[in-house]
């Protein structure tokens, strides 16, 4: 059955206090719970809301995809198709949403049996994919991200139930110090903080290159990052971090002549699939929130 009462209020016009989280972090039980994660891993995902592997895969396997992302950063036409997102100097690419979607080499990495059984441990069962992206983060240009928690966004803006979703991002381009790594809030995941502000129409349009709207406060901020400190996975191509959808992240500017080019693979659930906005807005592009196909990934043979 559809549940309509909305859990999570935000975007309103006054502000409402941090509230603890109602959904589990790790969906499965019991005899569910055993796969490639140990219990450890587990345990560690729980309680800081993210788990990072430094080369998850070898660097042999990401080749091609390397080159595939050398490719993209000459397409005249993928910079001006929708789900590529330009920094202000409309030169470098910022984003591309929707790679599995532009890409089979890419598509089928999201069925990579070694990710889809992680994912369905943390999920409890059966995923499909919400969104996907590469974050480019060009050397001396690349712009930062600020703090948000993505579940905010995903509930009000694309009408997200639940927190049942987790990201995988693997690293393309080395992450270290200084070009602008990612960084979280560990332990943030287990409090939702509303965001003030009504949400305008088309809002993905600014909020793609810098978010005013669904920003948390700094008050909550200030009392998250007490209490869990921040922390930035860093490492060679091909790492993992998998960080579950309402941890609070964010990114810093890339200064260094080293570029940074994450991919995020957003797994959502099939029991948390979409309702209409609860902003009340009209839904955004199937590019940012995928309502065509909420069939369950197989991992490849
Ligand atoms: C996002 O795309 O929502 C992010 O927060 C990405 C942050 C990053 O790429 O550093």
């Amino acid at each position: 059955m559809k549940e309509t009462q909305d859990l999570f209020p935000t975007r309103l016009e006054r502000k409402l206090g941090m509230f603890e989280r109602i959904d589990p972090v790790v969906h499965s039980e019991g005899k569910q719970r055993k796969g490639p994660l140990s219990e450890a891993e587990l345990d560690e995902f729980e309680r800081k809301g993210f788990l990072s592997f430094e080369g998850f895969f070898n660097e042999d396997e990401m080749a091609a995809f390397l080159d595939e992302l050398a490719d993209y950063e000459n397409d005249d036409d993928l910079k001006l198709s929708e789900g590529t997102i330009l920094e202000p100097s409309k030169q470098e690419i910022r984003s591309i949403f929707g790679i599995h979607e532009v890409s089979e080499r890419f598509s089928r990495l999201t069925r990579d049996p070694r990710l889809l059984a992680m994912v369905q441990q943390i999920l409890g069962g059966d995923a499909y994919i919400h969104q996907s992206r590469i974050n480019y983060k060009p050397g001396f240009k690349g712009k930062g991200f600020d703090w948000h928690s993505d579940f905010e966004t995903w509930h009000s803006e694309d009408g997200m139930p639940r927190m049942r979703s987790v990201s995988c991002s693997i690293i393309l381009t080395e992450n270290g110090e200084f070009n602008g790594p990612l960084m979280l809030v560990p332990g943030s995941h287990n409090y939702f903080v509303p965001c003030v502000g009504r949400t305008p129409e088309n809002n993905y349009k600014e909020s793609l290159k810098s978010q005013e709207i669904g920003v948390p406060d700094d008050a909550s901020l200030r009392e998250l990052m007490l209490k869990g400190d921040i922390e930035a996975p860093k490492g060679p191509v091909g790492s993992l971090v998998m960080f579950e959808c309402n941890t609070m992240h964010g990114s810093n500017i890339n200064m260094s002549c080293w570029p940074r080019s994450n991919l995020f693979f957003v797994y959502n659930s099939v029991e948390n699939t979409l309702h209409d906005p609860y902003c009340g807005n009209r839904p955004r592009p199937e590019f940012l929130a995928n309502r065509k196909d909420w069939s369950a990934l197989k991992p490849l043979k």
